[in-house]
């Protein structure tokens, strides 16, 4: 698909932040298809914690939910201004400040998520029914960035399973794919290859249907009890929480079952970086760097970002790792 280049008249200040970072990849040469996740994160995290001019998260909506004890935890959480501030979300820059600063664009009412594939009855769901159709949990999860940082969040969603057994997959269905919305005048990384990090959009993952299933995998639409913000994925994103945070896909309009295992984003990128299982492992390293630590991001300043050891599934071995039970972890990474 060919799109149109952004011009100099394109420029305003929202954007600043992305066009300092086209005009600084543009002077080093790199091409976009050479970027990956950086593995630059820590100059990236020292970079972004100097930063005094972040526009406060849009506040959202406050949900109503109940707070399972099975789902709370006594780890120390992620302040909420870091959650919604520091991001991942290339559709609107590269950098953790580009989502919460650009994000603002993305309309999320009217939205519509459809349910589609192997499946017996399938389903369209819209803005309204996101919060409505399934009662609404928190759950505290550990989250865990392929870049070797990591936070803990109180999300608010309700599990996929439920969607799942709404809809009746067939005996066909083995895989769940889902994809992000395809909307380049709302998100300018979608629409210059500079912005989005060289991506093919619209951004796409999958899970195999017995993860998909499993208790822990949510569909998340808010975070700190308030209605998700645009920069996490509003209004409707996966959180799994035993993988890497590029399989928690945001701003989903479309869930579909099928038999074959659907492409996913990074892995079309760079399949041998980023695996389909992208199972959060201490033992198996990026090619790149190291995934036997991680940088917790907690309520300390720059200089105070703890390193703690990377956990074998994220910490959530006893629940997932009958799923993998035969399976060489380091072939399916
Ligand atoms: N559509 C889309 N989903 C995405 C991404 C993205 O760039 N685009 N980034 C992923 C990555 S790498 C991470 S770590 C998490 C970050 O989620 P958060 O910003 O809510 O913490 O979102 C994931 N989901
Ligand atoms: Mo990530």
């Amino acid at each position: 698909m060919k799109l149109k280049p952004l011009t100099e008249a394109d420029v305003t200040a929202e954007s600043v932040f992305m066009l300092k970072r086209r005009q600084i990849l543009k002077m080093l040469g790199i091409s976009a298809g050479a970027l990956t996740l950086s593995p630059l994160a820590h100059a990236d995290l020292l970079d972004w914690f100097k930063g005094n001019d972040r526009p406060k998260a849009p506040p959202g909506k406050p949900l109503t939910f109940t707070q399972p004890a099975q789902w709370q935890s006594p780890l120390p959480k992620t302040p909420e201004d870091k959650v919604t501030g520091y991001n991942n979300f290339y559709e609107f820059g590269l950098d953790k400040a580009d989502p919460a600063a650009n994000a603002g664009s993305l309309k999320i009412d009217p939205w519509t998520l459809k349910i589609e594939g192997e499946v017996a009855k399938p389903l369209t769901l819209d803005y309204h029914d996101l919060t409505t159709r399934f009662p609404l949990e928190e759950r505290i999860y550990r989250m865990r960035c392929v870049e070797a940082w990591s936070m803990v969040v109180p999300w608010v969603g309700f599990p996929l399973h439920k969607l799942l057994a709404m809809v009746q997959p067939t005996s066909n269905a083995k895989y769940v794919s889902f994809q992000t919305l395809y909307a380049p005048e709302e998100m300018p990384g979608q629409q210059d290859r500079f912005i989005g990090g060289g991506l093919e959009y619209p951004y796409v993952e999958g899970l195999r249907l017995d993860e998909a299933m499993h208790p822990l995998t949510l569909l998340t639409v808010g975070v700190y009890g308030k209605a998700l913000p645009p920069q996490n994925g509003a209004p409707i994103r996966l959180t799994v929480p035993w993988k890497y945070g590029f399989k928690g896909i945001k701003s989903i309009v479309s869930i579909k079952l099928t038999r074959e295992r659907p492409p996913t984003t990074w892995n079309l990128a760079a399949p041998n970086e980023y695996g389909f299982y992208a199972n959060v492992n201490p033992h198996v390293d990026h090619p790149r760097w190291s995934q036997a630590s991680e940088r917790f991001i907690g309520s300390g300043g720059a200089l105070d970002v703890k390193r703690q050891p990377t956990l074998l599934f994220n910490g959530y071995a006893d629940q997932v790792a009958s799923l993998y039970r035969g399976l060489d972890l380091r072939e399916f990474f």
